[in-house]
């Protein structure tokens, strides 16, 4: 699908919830637990589902599967029905998302506003402690992603804990694919907002950076096929968006001057999203390699990318750091040494 035509895929099911936005703890002693999809709260109250939550919580991966199916069983066959939709999205790293998202699902489908939660008092103003920060990062200093073939289905999403809009940003990776169609390179989309940030190669030697749907295309030099290295920056103030191609610049240009990108982002490598998390696109997969990919919530100088071009890792990376990464792959993906950065 086009990258442009933008949200024909979006509904109001809560079809993704992040675990790094549940919170329970002294909420949790109230018996109620808030759930936090981004820009709705819902507050879901521990009844029926005491015990599943006691003995959910510590489960290994191997169990998840039998529990998943007897939480699912908790529901009424008509709530079931109705959220088709947000189960295929059952995470299975955490029972105990799993368990909220059953739960929300039902009180979503009960009819129950989200509103509720902050009459109640107990929306919390900021996200609550993220069960996601606990999770391992990885060091992936000199590999590769593979995406060894075309699908709809593969990809990998960057976990990061991004809690405010961003006004400037830069984002580098080196990628290597002999692709000739279009293919997505970084597809960043937040709740309900499609394109919010992507970095999209139209044909060899064309790239186009998305920045609120907006978007603006450059030319470069490249043999074919060859690894690149790219970087791209975005300034809200100026607008500039600047992208420079195995360490050299490509002629600047503007977009979306004063906006702000959106926070709890969606990130995917692999695949073109159009809808938060999904929506993917076989003719706008990417087929091949992927590494050394930071993100920073600044706009680096131009003595910066040279050194990140130069393998440096002298800049602190504040959103994506390839040698401290959150993530989850999705299908075929294989993680390789990188035999050509
Ligand atoms: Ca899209």
């Amino acid at each position: 699908m086009d990258p442009e035509q933008s949200d024909r895929n979006e509904n109001n099911v809560i079809n993704s919830v992040d675990c790094c936005s549940l919170g329970s703890d002294k909420t949790f002693r109230k018996r109620f637990v808030y759930l936090m999809a981004y820009d709705k709260c819902l507050v879901v109250k521990i009844k029926t589902l005491d015990i599943a939550y006691e003995t959910n919580i510590s489960l290994k991966d191997r169990e998840e599967q039998k529990e998943k199916d007897q939480l699912e069983n908790i529901q009424p066959e008509s709530l079931r029905s109705k959220n088709v939709k947000l189960r295929n999205w059952v995470n299975n790293h955490y029972a105990l998302c799993t368990l909220i998202l059953v739960t929300a699902a039902a009180i979503t489908a009960l009819g129950q506003e989200h509103e509720q939660a902050d009459a109640l008092g107990l929306c919390p103003r900021h996200p609550p402690r993220s069960l996601c920060s606990d999770s391992l990062s990885t060091d992936l200093r000199g590999k590769v992603f593979v995406f060894p073939r075309e699908s709809s289905i593969d990809h990998v999403t960057l976990i990061t804990k991004l809690e405010k809009p961003l006004k400037n940003l830069t984002l580098c990776l080196r990628a290597y694919s002999d692709l000739s169609r279009a293919y997505s390179l970084f597809s960043y989309n937040i709740y309900g907002k499609d394109n919010e940030l992507l970095v999209f190669k139209n044909r060899i030697g064309e790239y186009s950076l998305y920045i609120g749907k907006a978007k603006v295309t450059v030319r470069a030099t490249e043999e074919f096929p060859s690894p690149v290295h790219i970087c791209t920056s975005w300034e809200s103030s100026t607008g500039i968006a600047e992208f420079w191609v195995n360490g050299k610049p490509l002629v600047k240009r503007g977009l979306k001057q004063g906006y702000s990108v959106g926070a709890y982002p969606k990130i995917v490598l692999g695949q073109e999203q159009d809808s938060y998390g999904g929506g993917f696109d076989k003719s706008q997969s990417f087929m091949g390699e992927i590494g050394d990919l930071y993100m920073w919530n600044s706009v680096l100088w131009p003595e910066e990318i040279l050194l990140v071009y130069q393998g440096s890792s002298l800049i602190n990376p504040t959103i994506l750091d390839w040698q401290a990464l959150k993530y989850e792959t999705k299908g075929y993906v294989i993680v390789k040494p990188m035999v050509w950065g």
